[in-house]
């Protein structure tokens, strides 16, 4: 996989991404946990892709994003004259092209419940997103702990449970690795740099989440970023 950091006055850099073949517009890996669902997935599954990296909080971030969508806002995935612009509309398009790979769960029940919790993540926790943004590089513990917050802590805990309980037979959430872990990696990123206490089975699924290959590498190349955006680094509520 090859990275790229846009400069948008490259407008071949524009007709590269457009190459046969797929091209993910993400985020700062450390930030930018809608970037980090699609991305884990795609590397989880082996899908092969080009990957552009757009820094945010920056002067021209609005101006980069907007070379690829509208939206003004990041993932966003090239596929062809193809361009989709949301982390969910990603991975179901995904889904569809590599339908032998299954990254939804192959049972019924399961794949709905699938889709069910990965519309709830995409639609709301609204308290864990504002008071406890992803910062991979940054030590919390504590922090952000206001009640919505700890309300979609509880929430996430029972949506976990009952899904490593009736499907995931203590591993995934719905057994082998699917969309929806990838979906969690970024929660599980928060509970780590936030020091949420969980159940002990919850924990032993937020270490085989943080080992599996894809997250690993993610976690191993937002560590490396240099960038910092300020808007996320802001103080947080304690
Ligand atoms: N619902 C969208 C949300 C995407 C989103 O909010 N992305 C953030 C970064 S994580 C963004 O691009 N923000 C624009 C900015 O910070 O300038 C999705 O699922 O892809």
């Amino acid at each position: 996989m090859q990275t790229t950091i846009l400069d948008p006055s490259l407008t071949q850099t524009l007709a590269a991404a457009r190459e046969p073949g797929l091209t993910l517009i993400i985020g700062n890996k450390n930030y930018s946990s809608w970037s980090m669902r699609p991305w884990v997935a795609m590397t989880a599954f082996g899908i092969p892709f080009q990957e552009v990296r757009v820094l945010l909080d920056q002067s021209d971030t609005a101006t980069k994003i907007a070379e690829y969508s509208a939206c003004g806002r990041v993932p966003v995935l090239l596929a062809g004259e193809i361009t989709i612009w949301d982390s969910l509309a990603i991975c179901e398009y995904l889904a569809e092209q590599f339908p032998d790979k299954h990254l939804w769960p192959q049972d019924v029940a399961a794949r709905a419940m699938a889709r069910c919790v990965c519309a709830e993540m995409h639609s709301g926790f609204a308290g864990l997103r504002t008071d406890m943004s992803m910062n991979i590089k940054a030590k919390l513990p504590g922090r952000g702990r206001t009640a919505a917050a700890q309300a979609d802590i509880g929430r996430i805990s029972e949506i976990w449970e009952e899904c490593l309980s009736r499907f995931g037979h203590h591993q995934f959430l719905f057994g082998d690795f699917s969309i929806a872990d990838a979906y969690f990696a970024p929660v599980v990123m928060r509970f780590r740099t936030y020091g949420v206490r969980l159940a002990p089975a919850l924990n032993a699924y937020c270490e085989r989440v943080q080992a599996h290959p894809a997250v690993a590498r993610w976690i191993t190349e937002a560590l490396a970023e240099t960038e910092v955006a300020a808007r996320h680094d802001a103080e947080l509520p304690d």
